[in-house]
């Protein structure tokens, strides 16, 4: 484990918020056991081992149905570690895979056929080396080919120069954590806004209201990230996904409760119908479309 690697909360509450029947939490990672599943060598962190078990019963202990594992920097392009797990969840779990360009179609079908759904793009500098952008162009030809879609991750420092390149990706794009805005300027701030034009320009452009505990400068309950989750799921109600980030990697100022993560969602989306989208129909529209009537 990195030196000052927080490990996630040993027992979480049982949220006050019941998720509607069927919710998806739709950005969570497997790490490990490093035993079975050893970490990447080119991996900039070394995290405490998160295995599935632990991964569904908080699933079930937070009132959830369904997750979809996100593949974390530090197994780099090994997706072994999500493979095992999305094939031990009954089909109650998709994925997403980090590729390279060199990834087979044998590859890409194998993956298909455990559940995974998209490949992400990180473009975090403490977290991975750079790729260039003409490489996720050809990967995501590829892959919108069998019908998934991309994941990307970025800090909002960084949109004005990869706008461009996401107006180029075929399909879907997922936007993790809100595109990480720095929340001490409020939501009518410059970055912010510019985000804002982006999703309005781009229907194609997803976002995920994640990650309270991350952006915050304020700590729990998070009230300063309240006003910019708020904004995305009333704006963009058909295009919202929500996930509780667990085991929570990096986290440096303190570890959340993912129960209380949990009763974060009647804050940002309190109607039933904003709540039912975020939770239910976007996520199984995006990953179970075969189960989705929406
Ligand atoms: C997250 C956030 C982080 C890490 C990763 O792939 C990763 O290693 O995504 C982070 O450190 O901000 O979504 O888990």
């Amino acid at each position: 484990m990195t030196d000052e690697y927080r490990p996630f909360h040993p027992n979480p509450k049982v949220p006050d918020f019941k998720p509607p029947a069927g919710a998806v939490d739709a950005h969570c990672h497997v790490f490990g056991p490093a035993a079975k599943f050893p970490f990447a060598p080119e991996r900039k962190y070394t995290p405490v081992d998160a295995p599935k078990e632990k991964l569904f019963a908080l699933r079930d202990h937070l009132g959830f149905a369904r997750n979809v594992i996100v593949q974390a920097t530090c197994h780099g392009r090994d997706n072994t570690a999500l493979v095992d797990a999305l094939e031990a969840s009954d089909g109650m779990a998709r994925g997403v895979a980090i590729v390279g360009e060199d990834v087979s179609d044998q590859e890409l079908a194998r993956l298909h056929a455990a559940g995974v759904r998209a490949v992400r793009f990180n473009f975090v500098k403490r977290l991975v080396d750079a790729t260039p952008k003409e490489v996720f162009l050809r990967i995501a030809e590829r892959i919108t080919k069998l019908g998934w879609h991309t994941v990307v991750y970025f800090e909002a420092q960084d949109l004005r120069d990869l706008a461009p390149f996401l107006a180029e990706l075929p399909g879907i794009i997922v936007v993790d954590h809100m595109g990480r805005p720095d929340v001490v300027d409020g939501p009518d701030a410059l970055d912010f806004r510019y985000f804002l034009q982006v999703l309005e320009a781009h229907p194609n452009i997803w976002v995920k209201v994640s990650c309270p505990e991350r952006l915050t400068v304020a700590g729990p309950p998070y009230d300063d990230v309240v006003p910019f989750a708020a904004k995305l799921v009333e704006k963009f109600p058909n295009r919202v996904l929500w996930g509780t980030d667990w085991p929570h990697p990096n986290m440096k100022s303190h570890m959340p409760d993912d129960g209380a993560l949990v009763d974060f969602i009647p804050r940002i989306a309190p109607a039933k119908a904003q709540q039912q989208a975020l939770l239910v129909d976007n996520p199984m529209r995006l990953y179970w479309p075969e189960e989705s009537n929406k």
